[in-house]
């Protein structure tokens, strides 16, 4: 049963569905549920809430079983954070990348409430020795990579046991206040503020705790890199940490604008754990730049937007270009990094608009 279509989103693919958020409706700090961008690997599962159940098992003292109620039952937080998908951008990168072509809107932000993680590992009883932990989603289907053999496998993502503590990171059944959608994880999904959201695994049915580093597929084959040190053999990484970034959302790329009235040049910009500290504008594709005024809070975890009155002196073409920089001191590079292949694409990205 595929998902009713979501007007108010960008169709990238269908069946599975992947749906663009248009990033130029940005307004208020928190995305609406309805377009919200939504990126699944194989069909939603459609999951029966009374009857759903989440195991936590492997190296754990006792095994549990988790029903809504129970979750529900549990003390509840709620957090605001960005999710981003690891493509988001890919449409950018030249030569053409495999993968979803993402333009700017595979990103949002909204309010999360649920049960921190950290919680139901302690239902369980964590062993010694554990290392990694898994997080599995009740979809499942065969890979298009090639090289991978044509078994069914099932959508899952692990966290070093460190991350899987940290506070923030939640079990999460609402979004914004409303039951989660299919489409978003129903009836339970993680949410792992400031890393890539390949790790906040939806319609979540199984924990697993392991004495070795995960081995699955979106672990090593996607959503990984060869990263190169210098005098160093590469090393595959899992992707995890969301790199510094910021986004023009008005004007969009090719709007004509009316020669004379200031032009507000308004966007978001967000990071991993660290709070924006600094957005720059610049209207001459990357040579001179202009402080913008940042609007909302300093927040860890949620996007501040931005903004920035600009007052074309002539008409003509324009390539508009955003820069952030967070508190631990990151800054927006002006290039992709090639070694990340098609994902992290967090360079700053150029708007081109006509001022006549
Ligand atoms: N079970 C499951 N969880 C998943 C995925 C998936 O395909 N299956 N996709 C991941 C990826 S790559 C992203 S970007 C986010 C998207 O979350 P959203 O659809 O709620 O925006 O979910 C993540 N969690
Ligand atoms: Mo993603």
């Amino acid at each position: 049963m595929p998902l009713k279509p979501i007007p108010a989103l960008i169709t990238r693919q269908r069946d599975p569905d992947n749906l663009e958020s248009h990033f130029s409706a940005l307004d208020g700090v928190l995305t609406p549920n309805d377009s919200f961008y939504v990126r699944s690997h194989f069909e939603a599962p459609v999951i029966d809430p009374g009857a759903w159940r989440l195991r936590i098992e492997g190296s754990v003292h006792r095994i549990v079983d988790l029903t809504l109620t129970d979750l529900r039952g549990m003390p509840a937080q709620t957090h605001t954070a960005v999710l981003e998908c690891a493509g988001n951008g890919r449409l950018f990168l030249k030569p053409k990348k495999d993968g979803v072509q993402w333009e700017l809107g595979a990103v949002g932000c909204a309010r999360w409430t649920g049960v921190p993680l950290a919680a139901v590992l302690d239902r369980a009883g964590v062993q010694p020795g554990v290392i990694d932990v898994v997080l599995e989603g009740a979809d499942s289907g065969t890979p298009e990579k090639a090289d991978h053999p044509k078994a069914k496998i099932t959508y899952s993502r692990s966290l070093p046991l460190s991350k899987a503590r940290q506070p923030e990171v939640l079990l999460a059944y609402e979004m914004n206040g409303e039951p989660l959608t299919r489409a978003h994880g129903a009836p339970v999904r993680a949410i792992v503020p400031g890393w890539y959201a390949m790790a906040s695994v939806k319609w979540l049915r199984r924990i697993l705790l392991i004495d070795h580093r995960f081995q699955g597929f979106w672990q090593t084959v996607d959503y990984a890199y060869w990263s190169a040190h210098d005098g160093q053999p590469p090393e595959h990484v899992p992707i995890s940490d969301i790199a510094v970034k910021s986004t023009i959302a008005q004007p969009a790329g090719n709007d004509r604008i009316a020669f004379g009235a200031p032009v507000r040049v308004f966007g978001a910009a967000w990071s991993a754990g660290a709070a924006i500290t600094t957005v720059e504008v610049s209207v001459d594709d990357g040579k001179l730049w202009n402080a913008a005024k940042l609007i909302d809070e300093a927040h860890e975890h949620a996007w501040q937007r931005w903004e920035f009155v600009w007052r074309p002196d002539k008409p003509g073409r324009y390539t508009l270009r955003s820069r952030a920089t967070d508190a631990a001191g990151n800054t927006q590079p002006a290039e992709h990094n090639k070694d990340h292949g098609g994902y992290i694409v967090h360079h700053t990205l150029p708007v081109v608009v006509e001022v006549e």
